[in-house]
């Protein structure tokens, strides 16, 4: 049985990662890191139903030496490094904890591919983020880069450092520069599933005003379930290389407000504000990708349109919401208005 090491295995990516390689018949490792709120930490996991099916242990990406106990314990035959600090938005408040977990931490994790278990694939998490201030209309692997904030310099250095790895040892090192992807497993922060769950609140009467930021930056957004099978992809090629994974179409934030409040029977301009606190010290104007070479060589191609995909959340969250107004103790439902 293939063994695979998933690090970010209770983020979104991670649990459709963890639920793919499961169906694929792996056994499937997760490096988890300590919280005082253990009892939510496998939410994600929980919600797929493969929580009871992968074998988590303790560990954290800044600590080497947790990082080279897994990998001695485990010896995978696939590692993949989707770990991270990943809001963007964060990363210019907190740059050094980025540059450690988000960079440094990926190169913890080649080193103990390279110094226990040189025989293992390894695939990085790189982001179309790196791409930033774009130098082509549409992004693909010739595409030089331009990052933006924090973050993106910290993916870069990661990104690198993957390829400097394959090149310089031989290892089995590749990456993805993966455009955004959204689910109903996104974190509330990012703004697809902070407009999703916004409409759900206000269609149910628990809101009635949605705050955003810059309306006007595009993102070329698929759904996570469509690209962690594009990792996968990437590890079962003979020679490794670097793949962006994108649909290929951009929408604007506006755009994505109309499409998500329409989906629910409402006006987006009723509820919609904006605020200069959410806007960002560096944008990200538009990111478009262009994913000719993973269609090609990986024979990879998105299933869900970005309407079916924000249909998907909305209903989520509805059903969320319901559930929790539905199981609130009476006291609180009644503080609360509800
Ligand atoms: P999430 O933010 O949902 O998940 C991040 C994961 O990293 C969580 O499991 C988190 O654990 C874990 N983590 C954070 N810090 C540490 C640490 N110090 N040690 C161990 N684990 C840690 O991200 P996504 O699933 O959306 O993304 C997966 C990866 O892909 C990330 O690297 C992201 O930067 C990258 N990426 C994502 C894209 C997207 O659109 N989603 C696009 C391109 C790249 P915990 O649950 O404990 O917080
Ligand atoms: P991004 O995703 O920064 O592209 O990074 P996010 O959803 O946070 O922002 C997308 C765009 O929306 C604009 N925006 C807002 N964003 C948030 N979060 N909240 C708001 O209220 C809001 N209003 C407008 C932003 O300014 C931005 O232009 C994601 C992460 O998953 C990264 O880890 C990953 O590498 C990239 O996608 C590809």
């Amino acid at each position: 049985m293939r063994k695979a090491l998933i690090t970010g295995i209770t983020g979104q990516d991670g649990a459709y990662l963890a639920q793919l390689l499961l169906r694929e018949g792996y056994e499937v490792y997760g490096l988890l890191r300590r919280s005082a709120s253990a009892e939510l930490i496998g939410e994600r996991l929980r919600w797929l139903g493969v929580i009871d099916d992968v074998r988590l242990i303790d560990g954290d990406l800044s600590d080497l030496s947790s990082v080279l106990r897994i990998m001695a314990e485990v010896k995978p035959d696939e590692v993949y490094n989707l770990a991270a600090q990943s809001f963007v938005h964060a990363s210019w408040q907190q740059p050094l904890l980025t540059g450690n977990i988000t960079g440094i931490g990926a190169v913890n994790v080649l080193e103990a591919v390279r110094l226990v278990h040189p025989a293992a694939r390894f695939y990085q998490a790189s982001s179309s983020e790196m791409f930033g201030k774009i130098q082509a209309a549409l992004q693909n692997e010739t595409t030089p880069f331009y990052p933006r904030s924090p973050y993106a310099a910290a993916k870069l250095y990661a990104h690198w450092m993957t390829v400097n790895y394959r090149e310089s040892f031989g290892l089995h090192c590749s990456s993805g520069i993966l455009f955004n992807h959204e689910s109903p497993l996104r974190g509330i922060e990012f703004v697809t599933r902070k407009v999703t769950d916004g409409v759900a609140r206000i269609k149910l009467g628990l809101a009635s005003e949605l705050k955003l930021g810059n309306l006007d930056a595009t993102r070329d957004w698929g759904h996570a379930r469509d690209y962690v099978r594009a990792m996968w992809l990437m590890l079962q090629q003979e020679t490794p290389d670097d793949y962006v994974v994108a649909t290929g179409r951009t929408t604007s934030i506006r755009a994505l407000c109309a499409m998500a409040f329409g989906y629910a029977g409402l006006d987006w301009t009723a509820y919609v504000h904006t605020s200069s606190d959410l806007l960002r010290p560096a944008e990200v104007d538009v990111l478009h990708g262009d994913a000719t070479k993973a269609r090609t060589t990986l024979g990879w191609a998105p299933t869900c349109t970005l309407e079916e995909m924000v249909a998907e959340m909305v209903e989520a969250d509805l059903a969320r919401h319901r559930a929790r107004t539905a199981t609130r103790p009476p006291t609180e439902a009644l503080l609360a208005g509800g």
